[in-house]
Formats: C-alpha cells, sequence, structure tokens
C-alpha cells in the first residue's frame, strides 16, 4: 500500500514509518519538525541521541534497501503543499501522528494552550477538509487518547467508542441508541483529542471519509525491530517533566539513582501499550479498513492497566529505586478504577507485551546505557494545571 504518515519524525510516527516500510508499503513523511524545535524551546534533548531527519532515512535506505521520502511542512498551516502531496502521491491510507502530544505542555501558559488548540484541530481539520477536495477514497487512520473517555469507568469496562445508551421519553417509552462514549477530558491536549473525534464523525457522516480512530494509552518502551538496527535509527525517549510519559520516566529515574516522582497518592489508574505493539496495531489498522459508508471505527489501543503506585513499586522491585510521593501538578482524580475493553485488536490478532517481558530490558539497554545524556534539572514537573493561588483555594 502506499502511506502518507503524518508526523513521521515523532516517538510513534518514526518506528511505524519503518515498520511500515519492512513490511513491504511504499511510505511518505510530512513532518515540519515542531517537536525538534520544542526541545529547543525548553532546552531539553532526548534521552537516546536521535540523528538528523536526512540521516536518519539515508541510514534506513542503508539497512534495508528501501527509500521513504520526507517533505517538510506544517500540516495545520499549509493546506495547498498537504492537498498537492494527496494527489500527487494518491496514497491508499494517511496515518495522523501530526499533533503536540503532552498534556503538560498544553498546560504551560495561555500561548501553550493557544498553540496546542490551534496545531491539533487545525491539523486535522486540514486533513480531512483535503481528502475530500482530493475526491479518492484514502483510509484516515488518527492516534486518538484513552484520555477522551476521562479515567472513571461508572461501574463499566470503557467499550471502544461508542455507547450502548437507553432513554426513557415517558412512562411507557424509551429510545435506545449508539452514542460516542461521553467525553471527559482532562487537559487542553485531551480537549483536542475530543474535538478531532467530532470532525472524525462530522466529515465520515457528510462525506463519507473512512476513518479509525485510534484512543491509545500512555506508549512505554523505545525500539523496535527496525530501529534497533542501527544506531542512527534510534527511537527518542522523552524523560522531562513535560513530555516524558510516566513509566518510562520512572525507568530512567531507577537507571541514575533519581527517586520515582509518582504525583499525589499514585491512586490514578492508566492505560499502557508497548510501543512494539502500537506499531503492530497501526498495521493492523491499515489493513482492516471500514468500508466505504460505514460509521468511524474506533479501536482502544491499549494492553494493560496499572495502579501509578502499583508501577512505581514494581520498578523499585526490580531496581532497588526509591519512591518519593510529590505534590501532584496536575487537576486530576487522586484514584480511579480503569477497565478497558480491547478486543477488537485482539481479535486481529494482536499479541500484548506485558511489563513483566520488557521492563528490565528497557532499563538496561535505554535508560542506563544513555543515563549520562539525562539532565537532572530538566526531571521535574513544573507545568501546573491550576495557578498557584487558585490550588491553594480550592484545597
Ligand atoms: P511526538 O510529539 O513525538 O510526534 C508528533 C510528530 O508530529 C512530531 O515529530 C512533530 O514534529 C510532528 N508534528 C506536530 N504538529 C505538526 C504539524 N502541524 N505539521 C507537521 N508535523 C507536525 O508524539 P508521539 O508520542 O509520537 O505521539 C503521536 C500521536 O500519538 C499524537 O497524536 C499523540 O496524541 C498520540 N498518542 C501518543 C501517546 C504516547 O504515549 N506517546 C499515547 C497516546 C496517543
Ligand atoms: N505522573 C506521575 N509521575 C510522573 C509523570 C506522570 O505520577 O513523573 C502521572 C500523571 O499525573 C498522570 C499519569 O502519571 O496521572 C499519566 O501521565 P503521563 O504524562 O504519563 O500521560 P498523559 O499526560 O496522560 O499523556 C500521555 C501522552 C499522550 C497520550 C496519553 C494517553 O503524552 O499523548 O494521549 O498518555 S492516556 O493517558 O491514556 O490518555
Amino acid at each position: 500500500m502506499r502511506i502518507i504518515v503524518l508526523g513521521g519524525d515523532g516517538f510513534c510516527g518514526w518506528p511505524t514509518s519503518l515498520y511500515l516500510s519492512d513490511r513491504g508499503h511504499e511510505v511518505v513523511i510530512v513532518d515540519n519538525l515542531s517537536r525538534r524545535n520544542i526541545d529547543n524551546e525548553l532546552e531539553v534533548a532526548s534521552l537516546t541521541p536521535i540523528a538528523p531527519m536526512t540521516t536518519r532515512l539515508r541510514a534506513w535506505k542503508e539497512v534495508s534497501g528501501r527509500d521513504i521520502s520526507w517533505h517538510r511542512f506544517d500540516v495545520a498551516e499549509n493546506y495547498h503543499r498537504l492537498l498537492s502531496l494527496i494527489k500527487e502521491e494518491r496514497p491508499d491510507a494517511i496515518v495522523h501522528f501530526a499533533e503536540q502530544r503532552a498534556a503538560p505542555y498544553s498546560m504551560k501558559s495561555s500561548w501553550h494552550k493557544r498553540y496546542t488548540v490551534n496545531n491539533n484541530i487545525n491539523a486535522t481539520n486540514n486533513l480531512l477538509a483535503a481528502v475530500v477536495e482530493s475526491g479518492q477514497d484514502i483510509h484516515v487512520v488518527h492516534l486518538g487518547s484513552m484520555g477522551v473517555y476521562g479515567y472513571g469507568t461508572a461501574g463499566l469496562r470503557i467499550p471502544e467508542g461508542y455507547l450502548k445508551v437507553e432513554v426513557r421519553v415517558d412512562d411507557e417509552h424509551r429510545i435506545e441508541q449508539e452514542i460516542l462514549y461521553p467525553p471527559r477530558p482532562g487537559s487542553i491536549y485531551h480537549l483536542t483529542k475530543t474535538q478531532d473525534q467530532l470532525l472524525f464523525a462530522y466529515y465520515n457522516s457528510n462525506d463519507k471519509v473512512r476513518v479509525t480512530d485510534l484512543h491509545q494509552g500512555i506508549v512505554w518502551g523505545t525500539q523496535t525491530e527496525q530501529t534497533s538496527r542501527d544506531e542512527r535509527l534510534i527511537n527518542r525517549f522523552d524523560y522531562d517533566g513535560d513530555y516524558g510519559t510516566v513509566l518510562n520516566r520512572f525507568l530512567m529515574q531507577a537507571a541514575i539513582g533519581y527517586p520515582l516522582t509518582v504525583h499525589g497518592t499514585g491512586g490514578q489508574t492508566r492505560a499502557f501499550i508497548h510501543i512494539r505493539n502500537t506499531v503492530r496495531c497501526i498495521e493492523l489498522a491499515i489493513t482492516n479498513a471500514p468500508a466505504l459508508g460505514d460509521r468511524v471505527r474506533i479501536f482502544n489501543q491499549m494492553t494493560e492497566t496499572h495502579r501509578l503506585r502499583d508501577l512505581a513499586t514494581l520498578v523499585s522491585n526490580l531496581t532497588g529505586a526509591s519512591i518519593d510521593y510529590i505534590e501532584n501538578p496536575r487537576n486530576e482524580a487522586e484514584e480511579n478504577e480503569l477497565a478497558v475493553e480491547n478486543r477488537q485488536f485482539l481479535d486481529l490478532g494482536l499479541e500484548p507485551i506485558t511489563l513483566q517481558d520488557g521492563l528490565l530490558e528497557e532499563v538496561a539497554d535505554v535508560a542506563k546505557k544513555y543515563a549520562y545524556r539525562c539532565d537532572r534539572e530538566k526531571i521535574p514537573s513544573r507545568s501546573l494545571w491550576r495557578a498557584r493561588a487558585d490550588r491553594e483555594a480550592h484545597v
């Protein structure tokens, strides 16, 4: 298949591009390098030494014999470049990773809130409008987030996107409907993912655009079979207080002897997936596309759920790291249960990589190996969901 990957230089997009290329697909990357520029803004760098984009692509050609082309432009701003590319390439599928993806970054200031909303919602709308204007039947595969549901289960397993409801009209009549699961975003970033859902629903019903929306949990791990083939192909590893996600942060902290930073009581329960499962899920989504006229297909892309304090204890038992319970910079429930339906990917043959399979390997092969590149000053998460005075007023 011909596949355009928007955001193909990022943490999920780069290994996905290599995986799809390795499986024989023709891959074209679009990325404006905004993520690398945000590293400059925050004065941090990936724990792993990521190569410049053209070096990455040259290295892939050397080790695999396969070409991946790259177009550097902003999907949220350069609508006509996107449209021309789609007309030239005539892709079967477009995978959309090109969004600002960190919740803490989206909450840093009013500028960061506005940037995240403008970037993410315009990128998604531009993509859908361009697919319609091209007149082609292209399958759009988007990376959504488990966070669109919020993390409370209301006593049920979170279904894959849609919720069956029964509405009581009067004493005798009830109506049954299937609706999008009520959105409950916990940050401006997560809010953009709930807005994306409405854009997909609209273009799908009005223009019959075929869409798969993947509500992904927190991704952990770094390397895939393809990114490990040459040091120049190494994937990024974010550990800083804005972009580092919780499990990779714990693994890096354990590797450098920094106490594990558990926010609040650590009673938050979240969904997780390994990066090697992420790339496989994208391929499964592409090769099992909805038919023309089908409604938006939604998958929950996760393999296990864990309570954060249990994760911290697991990492501590494996490595001897100490645990620090710190004041939570976010505004989120201190304790929650989380049960998630993920049958669709399992039925398509996904084989989950569990924490038990990969944690120690990740600490030894990545976190310890590159620990010398860590700037300890950048570890604390300083982005506050509410200004200090508001936080005190709410206590
Ligand atoms: P990332 O920031 O590493 O990658 C995103 C890439 O998109 C970057 O290379 C960036 O330069 C590019 N980009 C952003 N805006 C762009 C624009 N307007 N035009 C062109 N390129 C643009 O993030 P990631 O971790 O790879 O996440 C990819 C997607 O998966 C995101 O949409 C994110 O919301 C979703 N997701 C990520 C995780 C996770 O744990 N990392 C979990 C669930 C969902
Ligand atoms: N947390 C800690 N200690 C830390 C860092 C985080 O306790 O050092 C806590 C947070 O307070 C939160 C939880 O860990 O309760 C998860 O935080 P995170 O930064 O690992 O993940 P999150 O902000 O939810 O965002 C990440 C990705 C995002 C994706 C989302 C999937 O950055 O792109 O959409 O995971 S999900 O969480 O399932 O919505």
